[in-house]
């Protein structure tokens, strides 16, 4: 009787320990994810970090007004974006990068990506890092203040305006 006892305490032990693996194995599998922060982008290609831009940090480039409606499926929005240019903010990091680069993957803390080719980067009034609209600090996706967006003047439609900026990965 006494080790039956026994031996249901060690099944018991064995199952918790397991229980205990199987977190920690899937807490490292997650922890990328932990580094993304809406209220800064990670300029990055790889494993290397070029930089890091706040809202701040953009705040001391020169400021763009961008009035535009944003088409979707779902309708139209309207906007009068205050953000700096995608050019001038790379330029402030590295002034090489956008040589070294032909493309800018874009990610959201939704994981939605998007891209943007190095020659739109290049193009005159075309692609932005908006950080206020009509004024008001954007929102992040949980309601709070300090987001920052892509947004593309020359598209005709808002697919590719990353919200809620995390990175910018260079290829
Ligand atoms: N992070 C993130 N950005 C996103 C999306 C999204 O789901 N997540 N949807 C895109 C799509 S499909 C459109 S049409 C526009 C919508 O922009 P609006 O809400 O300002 O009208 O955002 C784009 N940017
Ligand atoms: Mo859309």
């Amino acid at each position: 009787m006494e080790s039956k006892a026994v031996d249901q305490k060690k099944i018991l032990f064995v199952v918790i320990a397991l229980l205990v693996i199987i977190i920690a194995v899937f807490a490292f599998l997650n922890r990328s994810n932990e580094n993304l922060r809406e209220d800064q982008i990670l300029i990055k290609s790889g494993d290397t970090v070029f930089g890091v831009l706040t809202v701040a940090d953009l705040q001391k480039l020169p400021a763009a007004q961008k009035k535009m409606v944003v088409q979707s499926t779902s309708g139209m929005t309207k906007h009068e974006f205050t953000g700096v240019s995608l050019l001038d903010a790379l330029n402030s990091i590295d002034t090489g990068l956008t040589q070294k680069y032909s493309r800018i993957i874009t990610k959201g803390i939704d994981n939605y990506t998007s891209g943007v080719e190095m020659d739109e980067v290049l193009r005159p009034n075309n692609v932005f890092i908006v950080y206020a609209d009509y004024g008001q600090p954007l929102k992040t996706k949980t309601g709070g203040e300090g987001a920052m967006r892509i947004i593309i003047y020359q598209d005709e439609f808002g697919q590719r305006f990353t919200n809620f900026l995390t990175s910018l990965e260079l290829q």
